[in-house]
C-alpha cells in the first residue's frame, strides 16, 4: 500500500470505529452515548495492525498440514452450526441443521425431515432457524467428543449433532418457550457423582410470553412469564421446566452439576426498551438442580395446557426461603450479556454490557446461600471490576485470566480474576486490568481453546466480530464477518489471523483435535431400510411406487425407472461403495430432488410424480471418470 492510500485506510479504519460506537450507543438511547468516544482509535487501531503483520508467522498451517483445533461455531440466522480447523481457519464442514442444505439433502430426504419435524402434509413444519450457542458434550469435566448442542433461538429448538459423523441426529421443540438463546449441557449429576458426564442440556428462554400462549393476557405483558428448560441429553425429551421472574439470556454450568445459571438483563419485566433499561441492576439467576427434580418427583408441579412437561415455581415471591428455594436472584451489573463458568470452577462471570464492569460470582457462596448460610444473594458477589465498555462475554485462559468482549469499546480486556476479588476486598494496588487489544470491528463472542473445560490451555482466542467494513475486500453490501484469532499464549495478546465468516456466528468452542473420532464409512446395517442385491428394484402397491436402488461407482443398480404420472414415488439410495471419501449424488430434474449418500449410507425421498416424460436422475456428486456417465433414465409414462 502506498503511502496516501495507507493514509486513506488508517482514516476509514478511525471512520469507521467511531460510527459504529455511536450507532451501537444509539440502540441504548444516550445511556451509554457519553461513554463512546473517550480513547484514541486512530492510533490504536494502527498498532494492532503493525503487531498483526509480524505475528502472523508460526501460525500458518502449510498445504498438507493439519490444524491443531477444531472450532464448532454456529451461524446465527443462517441456521446451520460450521466446522473450521485452527488456527488456519478453513472451512472443514457446514452442518445444516434448520436450515434446508440441497448439497446434502437436509430437507430433502426423508430422513433429515423426520429430524427436522414436518406437517400433516409432509412438508418441512419450519424452514428457518437461528443458531447462537455450540456447547460439546462432557465427561470428567472436558469434552468426551460424543455430541455437540445448538439452540434455535426463532423456534425454540434444541438439536444435537453426532460428533462421530457431525450430522444432526436430533431435534426437539420446547413448549412455552420464546426466544430460546443460552444454553448448556450439564457436566455431572447433581446428585449421584458418578455420573460425572453429560446428561441434561438447560435451556433459556430469553422471550416472556403468556402461558399457555393461545391468545390469552394478549394485552397485559404483566401476565407473561419465561421458562427454564431441561432436556434429557440422550433421549432430547424435556424433563422439567421453571418459571422465573424476568428473562432468560445465556446459560452456564457448575462443574459439580449441582448449579445451572442464566443471566437476565430484564428484571423488570418490562415490555418495552425504557423499561427494560429502568432498573440499576439485573440478575444472574442460579438454579438448584437437585432441588427442583426432587419437586418433580414429589409431584408438586404444575402443567400448561397443552404440554405435559413439568413446571414449577421459580419465581422470587415463591423462594423466599433459602433453604428449600431453588433459584437465587443475584444481582448483577445493568443488563448483562453473557455468563460463563472459570475452568477452575470456581466461578461465574456475568458481563455488565449496560455497565462497564463484570461480576464474579463465587459457586461456594451460591450453594452457602442456599444452605441458609449466607444473607443475601449479593454477598456471592466476589469481585465487579471495571473492565470497559459493552463488556459481553468472557473466556478464560486456564491460568487465571479472563478476556471479555467489549462491544463499545471494540477491544478484547484481559483481566486478571484473583485480583479482582483482592480489588474488591479493598486492594488499592491490585493490577486487574492487563491488556487491550483493538478488535475488527464491535466483538461479540469470544472463545477460547478447550476454554470451556478443565483443560482450558490458554493458546488461541477466537473474537467473533460483528462488523468488517474495510479488513475484506468489499462485496456489496453485505460484508462478511471477522473472526479474529488471537494467540493468548503469551504475556501479550497477539491478533494472528483475519478469517471472514458468512453472517453470522456467534458463540463457538474450540476442541483440541485429538478429542474428535469420528468415522468415515457407515455401518449398512445402521440403516433399517437399506437396499441390499436381494430387495433391490421396483415395488409397487396401488399407485406407491417404491424404487429401491444401489449406487456402485459409475452406476445406479436401475438404468431406467418407469412410473406412472399420479404415482407416489419413493426411491430409496444405499451407496454400496466402501471407499472412503466416495459419495454419489441422486438429483432428478424438475421433481426438485437432490441429495448425496456416503459410503455405506442410505436416504430416502418420497414425492408425487405429477408431471409425465423422461427425466434423467444424475449423480451430483463427483465420484468416478465416468461420474458424468452416472444416470438413469426416470419415466413417468402420462
Ligand atoms: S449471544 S453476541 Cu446470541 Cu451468545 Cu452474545
Ligand atoms: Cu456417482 Cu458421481
Ligand atoms: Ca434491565
Amino acid at each position: 500500500m502506498d503511502s496516501k492510500n495507507k493514509e486513506l485506510a488508517d482514516e476509514s479504519t478511525s471512520a469507521r470505529r467511531g460510527f459504529l460506537s455511536k450507532s451501537a450507543a444509539l440502540g441504548v438511547a444516550g445511556v451509554a452515548a457519553g461513554l463512546t468516544a473517550c480513547k484514541d482509535d486512530a492510533g490504536a487501531a494502527k498498532g494492532a495492525a503493525a503487531g498483526a503483520a509480524k505475528a502472523a508467522g508460526g501460525h500458518e498451517v502449510a498445504p498438507g498440514q493439519l490444524d491443531e483445533y477444531y472450532a464448532f461455531i454456529s451461524s446465527g440466522h443462517s441456521g446451520e452450526m460450521r466446522a473450521l480447523g485452527l488456527p488456519s481457519g478453513r472451512t472443514l464442514k457446514r452442518i445444516p441443521v434448520f436450515n434446508i442444505d440441497c448439497m446434502v439433502g437436509w430437507g430433502v430426504t426423508n430422513e433429515s425431515k423426520a429430524i427436522m419435524g414436518t406437517k400433516a402434509d409432509g412438508s418441512l413444519k419450519y424452514t428457518t432457524g437461528d443458531t447462537h450457542h455450540v456447547h460439546g458434550s462432557y465427561k470428567d469435566g472436558t469434552y468426551d467428543g460424543r455430541w455437540l448442542f445448538v439452540n434455535d433461538k426463532i423456534h425454540s429448538r434444541l438439536a444435537r449433532v453426532r460428533m462421530d459423523t457431525m450430522e444432526c441426529d436430533k431435534i426437539v421443540e420446547l413448549p412455552n418457550v420464546m426466544g430460546f438463546h443460552g444454553m448448556f449441557p450439564d457436566k455431572c449429576d447433581p446428585v449421584d457423582s458418578k455420573i460425572n458426564y453429560t446428561t441434561r442440556v438447560f435451556c433459556g428462554g430469553e422471550f416472556h410470553i403468556p402461558l399457555p400462549n393461545d391468545g390469552r393476557d394478549l394485552e397485559d405483558p404483566s401476565k407473561w412469564g419465561a421458562l427454564f428448560s431441561c432436556v434429557n441429553a440422550e433421549t432430547m425429551e424435556l424433563m422439567w421446566q421453571v418459571r422465573v421472574d424476568g428473562n432468560m439470556d445465556l446459560v452456564a454450568t457448575s462443574y459439580d452439576g449441582k448449579l445451572a445459571a442464566s443471566n437476565q438483563y430484564n428484571t423488570e419485566n418490562a415490555a418495552d426498551l425504557s423499561g427494560m433499561m429502568s432498573s440499576e441492576r439485573d440478575a444472574c439467576v442460579f438454579f438448584n438442580v437437585e432441588r427442583i427434580e426432587k419437586l418433580v418427583k414429589d409431584g408438586k408441579f404444575t402443567t400448561i395446557a397443552g404440554s405435559k412437561v413439568p413446571v414449577v415455581d421459580g419465581r422470587a415471591a415463591a423462594n423466599g426461603d433459602p433453604k428449600t428455594a431453588i433459584t437465587c436472584y443475584v444481582p448483577v451489573g445493568k443488563n448483562p450479556h453473557g455468563v460463563n463458568a472459570s475452568p477452575d470452577g470456581k466461578y461465574f462471570v456475568c458481563s455488565g454490557k449496560l455497565s462497564p464492569t463484570a461480576t464474579v460470582i463465587d459457586l461456594a457462596l451460591v450453594a452457602k446461600w442456599f444452605a441458609g448460610e449466607v444473607k443475601t444473594p449479593r454477598d456471592t458477589v466476589v469481585a465487579e471490576p471495571e473492565i470497559g465498555l459493552g463488556p459481553l462475554h468472557t473466556a478464560f485462559d486456564g491460568k487465571g485470566n479472563a478476556y471479555t468482549s467489549l462491544f463499545l469499546d471494540s477491544q478484547c480486556v484481559k483481566w486478571n480474576v484473583d485480583a479482582a476479588i483482592a480489588q474488591f476486598k479493598g486492594d488499592k494496588n491490585a493490577k486487574v486490568i492487563l491488556e487491550k487489544l483493538d478488535v475488527h470491528y464491535q466483538p461479540g463472542h469470544n472463545y477460547s481453546s478447550m476454554g470451556e473445560t478443565k483443560q482450558a490451555d490458554g493458546k488461541y482466542l477466537n473474537s467473533g466480530n460483528k462488523f468488517s467494513k474495510d479488513r475484506f475486500l468489499p462485496i456489496g453490501p453485505l460484508h462478511p464477518e471477522t473472526e479474529q484469532l488471537i494467540d493468548i499464549s503469551g504475556a501479550n495478546m497477539k491478533l494472528i489471523a483475519d478469517h471472514t465468516a458468512y453472517s453470522e456466528p456467534h458463540d463457538g468452542i474450540i476442541v483440541r483435535r485429538d478429542v474428535v473420532k469420528t468415522r468415515q464409512i457407515y455401518n449398512m446395517d445402521d440403516f433399517p431400510n437399506a437396499v441390499k442385491p436381494e430387495t433391490a428394484g421396483i415395488e409397487r402397491k396401488g399407485n406407491k411406487v417404491h424404487v429401491r436402488l444401489m449406487s456402485v461407482a459409475p452406476a445406479y443398480s436401475m438404468p431406467v425407472i418407469k412410473v406412472k404420472k399420479g404415482d407416489e414415488v419413493t426411491i430409496t439410495l444405499t451407496n454400496h461403495d466402501k471407499v472412503e471419501d466416495l459419495a454419489h449424488g441422486c438429483a432428478l430434474p424438475t421433481y426438485n430432488i437432490n441429495f448425496i449418500v456416503n459410503p455405506q449410507e442410505t436416504k430416502s425421498v418420497t414425492f408425487k410424480a405429477d408431471h409425465a416424460g423422461a427425466f434423467w436422475l444424475y449423480c451430483t456428486h463427483f465420484c468416478h471418470a465416468l461420474h458424468l456417465e452416472m444416470r438413469s433414465r426416470f419415466l413417468v409414462e402420462a
